[in-house]
């Protein structure tokens, strides 16, 4: 059973093994496996994945045609069954399936995302028809658009998303992929403005700085040649996916605007604030289509309207700098958002007419970004970290618990699995009143003096006895926190270190006015519909829009909703080590990772249920021709008794279980029988009526 990998360690350790030692010999199992070169294991129909940090070729046409339309027991482990189970049950049963894809930032992820919706592209369209080619096409395509404008090289992984995506691919009722759609979640925009020690900024900036300079591109730093191959592909596929030239052409502008806006310092010569290097602003001016004194003025200066007066006020130089760092990060979000606009508005189903095709099911596949701890952490870190939080509850809720649950409700009898659940932690950053984020936006609510440290006075009072919360102020020895800058969460996967600093700003996220209507203004069209905002007259603009994380917790929440009510597949991806190494599998390393993410409470779970379960008149719908009981009828006083029968009959008495509406077989191991047993039933009865169709018999 090394096929099943974790599952089948699980079937091993009958003997009174109890933690830590099962969670070992999990990892041990896993770690084998790794050196194998098996990366892929299961348990129950969970894919636990091990970053193997080198080319594998297990992606090729052959492996795709190995998995076509197989059952996930029949093959060893991999990507691909998984992807082909969530196409399969959308196919056949007309379900919406979600592949909700988690693990620690560098843990494969993305890597996992783009290969599954390779496979989901080969496996469709055996027509080849034209339009759903096309589809597949810009699908495939745009990956390779969001990962240059939405992920960077962070000190965890050299091409780590920047933003949360989910996908919906769209199929008609012949299976063909029709259209899809893209939502993103909070990119790290602050990320245009300052990098950690380390770290760079997004891919596209060195992309369009190769292609400028040519000094970059003579350096011989692998990266760089990484950087001109990516360039040429990405605008190839904005292209095929239907960006014009302006599109492309204000793209590059807006990053180069970006680029120079850092180059902007301010200085003071009396009461009058100063632009130090003002030919800096006749660039800028230049690439946004506008005048150089526009965009002077929106820099230093701010329009404020008093009552009936309206007055320009004047920015120290420290305002101004705020403003500079706001605009650059702003452009850059604005844009990246338009991109997957444009991305939707070509992917998107058109022209499809439910009555007339049949209903439109939805694949959906998550691909997000991981758990993550840096040297230093602020506002960004905690909203991935609370996402992570989040996918971590659905995972409990529906593979720890509704499993559970089931048993109980079908009868079966069944003690229950204890696992932590981390909703504790969920409600520690969301809960109404009493939560980070609501102390968070009252903070920023407040006029007057409104600091990160009044920030942290505030979660201090509300949190103080909150076990997954702490600070210096409530833990005095713990020299690891700061005085007045720091707060610590006990997170599901590990403890992390928040700095205050900057969250009020983020979380406000206050652009000046001045610079939307700069930007609506510019008579570049393009850049125009970016800023539709900017139409607004001062005195029109009054509404408080709502803060960074109250959007973020809205859009979270939203999408736990969404997949909660797909029926989901989940692949857990684990970092092996952290010197990107496809040799070591650190043991202590992957440990953690496997204890986090609740997979020895998975395969416990498993270990002591059911590989699957079925409905007593739908199982007797597809076996009934293989007993002679049931074949081609049964008078037998109920479908229940026919499925006891009919196992009786054959002999797996001792795998099953009868619930209230559902028959529940322990192993795979039976199923494939039944299976093998129904085809080559089938395959007689086939030749019987051949005879009889001849006359023959
Ligand atoms: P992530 O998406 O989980 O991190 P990635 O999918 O970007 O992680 O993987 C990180 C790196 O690991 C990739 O750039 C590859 O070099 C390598 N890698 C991952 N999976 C494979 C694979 N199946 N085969 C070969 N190499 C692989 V983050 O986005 O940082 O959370 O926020
Ligand atoms: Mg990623």
């Amino acid at each position: 059973r090394v096929r099943t990998g974790v599952a089948a360690m699980g079937q091993g350790c009958k003997y009174g093994l109890k933690w830590p030692e099962e969670l070992t010999m999990l990892v041990v199992s896993c770690g084998c496996r790794f050196e194998k070169g098996r990366i892929y294991t299961y348990i129950g129909e969970v894919v636990v994945s091990v970053n193997p940090y080198r080319a594998m070729n297990i992606y090729g046409r052959d492996t795709i045609e190995q998995y076509k339309g197989r059952e996930l027991y029949e093959r060893p482990p991999h990507l691909f069954a998984i992807a082909d189970a969530a196409y399969k049950a959308m196919k056949r049963r007309n379900k919406d399936t979600c592949i909700v894809i988690s693990g620690e930032s560098g843990a494969g992820k993305t890597e996992a995302s783009k290969y599954i919706m390779q496979y989901i592209a080969a496996i469709t369209n055996p027509g080849q028809r034209a339009e759903v080619e096309r589809v597949k096409n810009m699908l495939l395509k745009s990956n390779c658009v969001l990962e240059a404008f939405g992920n960077a090289k962070t000190n965890r992984n050299d091409n780590s998303s920047r933003f949360g995506k989910y996908m919906d691919i769209n199929f008609d009722f012949k299976g063909d992929p029709i259209g899809g759609h893209i939502n993103n979640y909070l990119l790290e925009k602050s990320r245009v403005i300052f990098q950690q020690e380390g770290e760079r900024s997004f891919h596209s900036f060195y992309q369009v700085c190769v292609s400028v300079y040519v000094c970059v591109t003579r350096q011989t730093d692998a990266t760089i040649s990484w950087y001109t191959d990516q360039m040429g592909s990405v605008a190839d596929a904005m292209k095929v996916i239907g960006f014009t030239a302006d599109e492309l052409q204000t793209v590059y502008k807006v990053l180069a605007t970006i680029l120079h806006l850092g180059n902007l310092t301010f200085g003071v010569d009396g009461d009058t604030t100063l632009i130090e290097n003002s030919k800096v602003v006749a660039v800028i001016g230049d690439l946004l289509a506008t005048k150089e004194e526009n965009v002077e003025k929106a820099l230093l200066y701010r329009t404020v309207a008093t009552g009936r007066d309206v007055i320009d006020k004047q920015h120290t130089a420290q305002e101004a700098s705020y403003g500079r760092d706001a605009l650059a990060k702003a452009m850059y979000e604005r844009m990246f958002c338009w991109i997957v606009g444009r991305i939707n508005d070509v992917i998107e189903v058109k022209n499809y007419d439910a009555k007339v095709h049949g209903k439109n099911t939805v694949i959906g596949v998550l691909d997000i970004y991981g758990f993550e701890i840096f040297q230093n952490n602020s506002f960004e870190q905690f909203c991935i970290n609370y996402c992570n939080e989040k996918l971590q509850q659905l995972f409990i809720q529906l593979v720890l618990r509704q499993e559970q649950e089931e048993y109980q409700r079908e009868g079966i009898p069944w003690k229950h699995i204890d696992f932590f659940n981390n909703q504790i932690i969920v409600d520690l950053v969301e809960l109404q009143h009493k939560g980070i984020f609501s102390v968070l936006d009252e903070a920023c609510m407040n006029v007057g003096k409104v600091t990160d440290k009044v920030f942290l006075q505030g979660l201090n009072s509300k949190l103080a006895n909150h076990a997954h919360y702490t600070s210096r102020k409530l833990s005095p020895t713990d020299k690891s926190l700061e005085f007045d800058r720091d707060f610590r969460v006990r997170h599901y996967a590990g403890n992390v270190v928040y700095s205050v600093v900057g969250f009020i700003d983020k979380n406000k996220d206050t652009l000046f006015q001045d610079f939307k209507r700069l930007l609506y203004n510019s008579s570049n069209p393009v850049l125009k519909v970016m800023w539709p905002e900017g139409k607004l007259k001062i005195t029109e603009v009054t509404k408080r829009p709502l803060t960074a994380a109250t959007i973020f917790k809205n859009s979270m929440i939203a999408l736990v909703e969404n997949l909660a009510c797909k029926e989901p597949y989940y692949v857990r991806c684990i970092k092996p080590n952290d010197v990107k190494s496809p040799l070591l599998f650190e043991h202590e390393r992957c440990r953690h990772q496997v204890e986090y993410l609740g997979l020895l409470e998975n395969v416990r779970v498993r270990r002591a249920g059911f590989a699957n379960r079925q409905e007593y008149p739908r199982f007797l719908q597809r076996y009934k021709m293989i007993s002679e009981f049931t074949w081609p009828n049964h008078d037998l006083p109920s479908e229940k008794e026919a499925v006891k029968k009919l196992l009786q009959g054959c002999g797996f008495e001792q795998d099953v279980a009868y619930g209230k509406t559902k028959v529940f077989i322990r192993t795979p191991r039976t199923l494939f029988c039944l299976e093998e047993q129904r085809t080559e039933m089938v395959g007689r009865i086939v030749l019987f009526l051949q005879k009889v169709w001849r006359g023959t018999i």
